[in-house]
């Protein structure tokens, strides 16, 4: 409605605080109202679903902004020690209906809507799906700022505003293809930009080296070019806390509108050239999980987020302190992964270089400052830049790390005389052929405390990816289990699971979800029971139904939904379930009466652009489906889905409605995984290895509650090194036999017997990831699935308990972990005003 004349007389007597803080059902409406039509410009006779999912964004941004606003001001204050994140990726998912539940706006809101006759559930699908990451490092470093603001500490994440986000994935005959996706494209009402606090970031050039009025040798770096470095900040809100923190993150703009000299020349051409390459800075996320991208674009990307959230730091300690001699008490930084690793030697730059500190207090306080998480044990996801693109890029940031360099490996040969080879391992350059930058070795150099993100991670980090640094400081090594928010993974997600869980032990839950654990209680009671199952049956009659309207696939909800969501990557084995389901459907073949248990196979996940056995694998499962489904003799009791792109908003979909939960990766590759742990809560059962976070999650559910297969890390290390032969295994099982050559032969291509050579090829001569060696104990493991499915009574026992018993891996566990072991910082309340609760 537009404001009436009737209306415009009552607005008169209203307080703007009211409006846009007030939370009585009759403010809201109004609130609403007001921004439909005052930033909208729209009443309801022309407004689209946009326009009101603007509206409603706005009425609560509103009533964030206070909460945002006294919480910087309160850590500014208060002086307390403050944590900053540093991450290349943030996964955060959609915004509004966290906010919505944060504020406990979600009811009141909800009935607003309706009076406009729309659901607020169609309003939360309008919102872009803000993709600015890859897979789990990014979503946990989403999950980590949830907890820090839900646990009141002093925290902002800092990374890159990237115009271009995960590409989105689209179908086009069973193929992978991606499209650009422009999440900005209408405005973003969560961020508010902060012109103010622009800074400069270098590039390129030479150094020029001098000595001072005192003697003292200095360097200076004279840049080629400068970049602008534009901060945006979201509040992320605590749940039910006056806690807003910020994520912080940097668009690049060029430093001058243009370079003018170039125009004046008449070159105008040059000049708009220039602008345009310092904005690609932020254009866009490079789309590679656990490889990295060894592009100057993506080092230039790093660099200008570390330098421009260091010198940020630096600001804001300015502030309040005479000299940054004490900054490592006032600042602690995570580095998520090695990828803005180069801090290292950017903080040393800043601390030597632009504020005159000695090299041997810098780099007390650059030592005492970082914390390194390592993501992964893949040789080939290890990040190394060529010394010369690392040098013409940043030449002082090269000269530093040769010196810090010498000094830690002059060191190292006074503590271990006799030991040439731990040198060259240790150090931070790479030697023999192209020189390169090793990333992690610098991380680990510049850090007090190293950590790997599941237990079984973390020991193989010290006996092997990072042994020689273990053996040196063995106190900096840490294990810091993974975990994810049940705010948006239990509460968000599947609602009425919910709900069910509050009636029944309170809502403490979601702030402490040990107390999960109070569900176990009720599994004998058949009531309760039957009202679990229940809202499982209604999760997948949902998944089904989009099922139906995107792919136009029937599926049965009677059927064990197991799922496998996540990258798409050979180490992740997503063709070890095509196997499998192979299997099944020659079963079928062989005789069509066989007993099978229905099964919904379930498929989504990414693959990098330029990875071609993983597009293979997406065509593969694609094409199985194809034949699988419509194939008479299945009788439907099969169905094979891919739903293509997956992300946080169409994960909240599918963990809730899946029976089983694929975690197959062959063991001592997966470093955690996260989506195993949102599964479990959701109360999957989980068919997997002993891999990552797997092996805690079935040591909390027990492990009569978890169907294991598979070779040890271990099994797997001496099968290598004894000479693993999948041929073997190809020759001795004919079951198996018939599962490759049914691919071999065309089956799945029209006859095509070249569609999937390279992944039968790979599986036969190399098998890298051990498929084959795990291929018969993953099926027989199966067949206990479907056997165990058919007592349902038994088997939502077995999903109770594995939902109450994943306290553990809530991500506020992991993160009261950091902040009282390796970042030394506490909670600080936030008081608000009255006017505005
Ligand atoms: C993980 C990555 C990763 N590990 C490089 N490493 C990237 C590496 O763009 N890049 O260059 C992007 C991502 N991602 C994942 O981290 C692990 O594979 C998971 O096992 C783990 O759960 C997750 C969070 O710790």
């Amino acid at each position: 409605q537009p404001p009436k004349q009737q209306d415009i007389s009552i607005n008169s007597n209203i307080k703007i605080e009211d409006d846009r803080t007030g939370m009585s059902l009759e403010t809201l409406k109004r609130a609403f109202q007001d921004n439909l039509f005052y930033l909208q410009g729209k009443d309801s006779s022309n407004a689209t679903l946009r326009d009101y999912y603007y509206a409603l964004a706005y009425t609560v941004r509103d009533r964030l902004l206070h909460r945002f606003i006294k919480t910087s001001r309160t850590y500014q204050e208060q002086d307390v020690k403050v944590v900053s994140y540093l991450s290349a990726e943030f996964l955060m998912g959609r915004h509004l209906a966290n906010n919505l539940l944060s504020l406990e706006m979600y009811d009141k809101m909800s009935q607003v809507v309706k009076d406009f006759d729309v659901d607020i559930e169609d309003l939360i699908e309008e919102e872009p799906d803000p993709g600015l990451g890859n897979g789990g490092l990014g979503r946990l470093a989403a999950c980590f700022l949830d907890s820090l603001a839900n646990l009141e500490m002093p925290a902002i994440g800092y990374g890159i505003r990237y115009e271009f986000g995960i590409f989105r994935q689209v179908l086009r005959d069973g193929w992978q293809g991606e499209v650009p996706d422009n999440w900005l494209m209408y405005g973003n009402p969560w961020e508010i930009a902060r012109p103010e606090d622009t800074v400069e970031v270098g590039l390129g050039g030479h150094t020029e080296a001098h000595h001072d009025e005192n003697g003292d040798y200095r360097v200076c770096w004279i840049p080629e070019r400068k970049v602008k470095a534009i901060p945006y900040d979201t509040p992320v809100p605590g749940y039910k806390t006056n806690t807003a923190n910020s994520l912080r993150l940097w668009k690049a703009e060029a430093s001058q509108e243009f370079n003018f000299e170039a125009f004046n020349a008449g070159n105008y051409d040059r000049a708009v050239a220039e602008k345009m390459s310092s904005e690609t800075i932020s254009k866009v996320l490079y789309p590679n999980d656990n490889t990295p991208q060894g592009k100057e674009l993506r080092l230039a990307q790093q660099y200008f987020f570390v330098a421009a959230s260091l010198q940020d730091l630096i600001r804001i300690h300015l502030h309040k302190h005479p000299s940054l001699d004490n900054f490592c008490e006032k600042s602690a930084i995570q580095l998520n992964d090695t990828h803005p690793a180069v801090a290292v030697a950017e903080l040393m730059r800043l601390l030597i270089d632009e504020h005159d500190i000695y090299w041997d207090k810098a780099w007390d306080i650059t030592q005492k400052t970082l914390a390194y998480t390592n993501h992964t044990l893949m040789p080939e996801a290890l990040e190394r830049w060529s010394v010369s693109l690392f040098g013409k890029l940043l030449p002082r940031h090269l000269e530093i790390i040769y010196e810090l360099n010498h000094r830690f490996l002059e060191n190292v040969r006074v503590w271990f005389p006799d030991d040439d080879n731990l040198a060259s391992q240790l150090s931070i350059i790479e030697e023999g052929g192209e020189k390169k930058v090793r990333m992690a070795n610098l991380a680990c150099v510049g850090s007090h405390a190293i950590n790997g993100v599941a237990a079984l991670h973390t020991s193989l980090l010290k006996k092997d990816t990072l042994k020689h640094f273990a053996k040196l400081w063995p106190e900096k090594f840490f294990n810091k289990t993974n975990g994810v928010t049940p705010r948006r993974w239990i509460l968000m997600s599947n609602p009425k699971l919910a709900k069910l869980v509050t009636e029944k032990i309170g809502e403490d839950w979601l702030k402490d979800l040990d107390q999960m654990r109070g569900i176990e209680k009720y599994i004998d009671d058949p009531e309760f029971r039957q009202r679990w199952l229940a809202i499982k049956q209604e999760n997948k009659a949902h998944l089904a139904a989009y099922i139906k309207k995107t792919r136009n696939i029937d599926v049965d909800v009677n059927s064990i939904f197991d799922v496998q969501v996540k990258r798409i990557h050979e180490y992740k084995r997503q063709h070890l379930a095509v196997l499998g389901i192979i299997n099944l459907y020659n079963r079928i073949k062989q005789n069509p009466n066989t007993e099978v248990v229905p099964r919904t196979f379930i498929f989504g996940g990414k693959a990098a652009p330029g990875y071609f056995m993983a597009k293979l694998v997406i065509k593969l499962i694609n094409s199985v489906a194809e034949v699988v489904n419509s194939d008479p003799d299945v009788k439907g009791r099969i169905k094979v889905v891919f739903l293509p792109n997956f992300s946080v908003s169409l994960g909240q979909k599918i963990y809730p409605a899946a029976d089983l939960s694929e975690q197959v990766s062959t063991a001592g590759k997966e470093a955690s995984g996260t989506g195993n742990m949102k599964f479990a809560m959701n109360g999957a059962l989980t068919i997997g290895t002993l891999d990552g976070a797997n092996i805690e999650i079935r040591e909390e559910a027990g492990a009569e509650n978890f169907f294991l297969f598979g070779l040890t890390a271990e099994e797997v290390y001496a099968k290598k090194s004894e000479g693993y032969d999948p041929m073997e295994y190809y020759q001795h099982n004919p079951e198996l036999r018939n599962v490759i050559n049914r691919i071999a032969k065309g089956h799945f291509s029209y006859g095509d017997e070249k569609l999937f050579k390279p992944i039968v090829d790979s599986l036969l001569y190399q098998d890298p990831y051990m498929l084959l060696a795990d291929y018969q104990e993953y099926v027989d493991c199966q067949d206990r699935v479907s056997e165990a499915y058919q007592d349902r009574e038994k088997w939502t026992k077995m999903s109770i308990i594995n939902s109450a018993r994943m306290g553990k891996f809530s991500s506020d566990r992991t993160i009261r972990e950091y902040c009282k072991e390796i970042w030394g910082v506490e909670p600080m309340k936030i008081e608000i005003d009255a006017y505005s609760q």
